[in-house]
């Protein structure tokens, strides 16, 4: 998953990307020069399962962050468009915070105007290639479902709703999935406030918005989770304590992440490997399987499946089989956050 961290010039971006990318010890993402650096959602879960099988290979979910950046007088030229259109999530950092070098503009600090300005950029750059589509379509006497669908798009957008919040078919999805329209993204808000407001609740207008539209709303100092980064380990977890703050800027840059995109995590073990998948909330067992393997999806039978944490609590798949807590599911099984999956399948 690949979540671009995007805003207006100022607000923060690159101050936040550098708090994600410049860990100490193990847990420091690759490549932080380059606006771009991965990091392993942490799972207790994957952690503890892995010293039950000890095996081979170990691998969590991961979470590419790329900071887009934004040029001072225009918030989408096209570098910047097809870097966004390159992401999966949009996490939209917003300025709350002013101080003697960075003093207010002029018409103040508003992180709601900021917010719809940038959503509403979002909705124009997918009108005016939706639009330019079906114009070229329309002189080509084309009708198709392409067309059907575009017009579909166009009739929200030209009231500046995003897509997002249009409902499209399975077929409509489809054919509009080429175009990775940007209004379409999950998004994530991170409002950048002032050291001394972390906890003062500035700003409650955004809370209604971001609660209105369901979008996973996080608060923090960017400049502070800098600061924090550079810690090693032991410090950082005195200064978050400290601070008063429960998380780290990761975990919950992560978690909020995965709440835009309704993703939840299951399990697969072995000698091999433990492994962390995400998909999105209520995919089917089927899904599930095509996930970790296409052959999986093709020759599926049924899935065996646990909860991880009854797992764990019995301590062994024979113990669990005979407590009844593993079960054997079909095709059509919701898949649930936590589950040990195994798929019996055969082609
Ligand atoms: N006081 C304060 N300054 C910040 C904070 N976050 C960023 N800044 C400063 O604001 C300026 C712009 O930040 P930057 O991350 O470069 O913004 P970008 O243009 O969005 O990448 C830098 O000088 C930062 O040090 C914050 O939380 N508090
Ligand atoms: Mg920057």
């Amino acid at each position: 998953m690949k979540v671009g961290i995007f805003g207006v010039s100022g607000a923060g971006k690159s101050t936040l990307f550098r708090a994600l990318a410049g860990g100490a010890g193990d847990a420091a993402p690759k490549g932080p020069s380059t606006g771009i650096c991965t990091i392993r959602v942490p799972d207790s879960r994957v952690d503890r399962l892995a010293e039950i099988f000890h095996p081979k290979k170990t691998t969590h979910v991961s979470i590419t962050f790329e900071d887009i950046g934004t040029k001072e007088d225009e918030l989408l030229p096209p570098d910047t468009l097809a870097k966004i259109k390159g992401v999966e999530v949009l996490a939209i950092v917003l300025r709350g915070f002013s101080d003697d070098f960075h003093p207010p503009p002029p018409e103040g600090l508003d992180p709601v105007r900021e917010f719809r300005a940038i959503e509403s950029e979002l909705t124009l750059s997918d009108y005016l290639i939706a639009q330019k589509r079906i114009e070229r379509m329309t002189k080509e006497a084309r009708r198709d479902i392409e067309w059907t669908s575009l017009q579909k798009a166009v009739a929200s957008l030209e009231r500046e709703v995003p897509l997002r919040r249009v409902e499209f078919s399975a077929e409509e999805t489809r054919v509009l999935s080429g175009f990775r329209f940007v209004s379409q993204l999950p998004f994530l808000i991170v409002l950048n406030v002032g050291e001394g407001d972390l906890s003062a609740g500035t700003y409650p207008e955004l809370d209604a918005v971001a609660k209105d539209r369901g979008i996973p709303l996080l608060r923090l100092s960017a400049k502070i989770e800098e600061e924090i980064s550079q810690l090693s380990p032991p410090e950082q977890i005195d200064f978050l304590k400290e601070m008063g703050v429960e998380e780290s800027v990761r975990d919950r840059l992560v978690r909020g992440a995965f709440d835009a995109m309704d993703f939840i995590c299951f399990l697969t073990v072995g000698e091999d490997e433990v492994r962390a998948w995400n998909i999105k909330r209520g995919t089917a067992a089927l899904g599930a399987a095509g996930k970790i393997h296409s052959d999986l999806e093709k020759g599926f039978i049924r899935a065996e499946v646990i909860q991880c944490e009854d797992f764990l609590r019995c301590g062994t798949m024979a113990k669990a089989k005979a407590e009844g807590k593993l079960r054997l599911e079909g095709k059509e099984y919701v898949v649930r956050d936590g589950d040990i999956f195994h798929v019996r399948f055969n082609i």
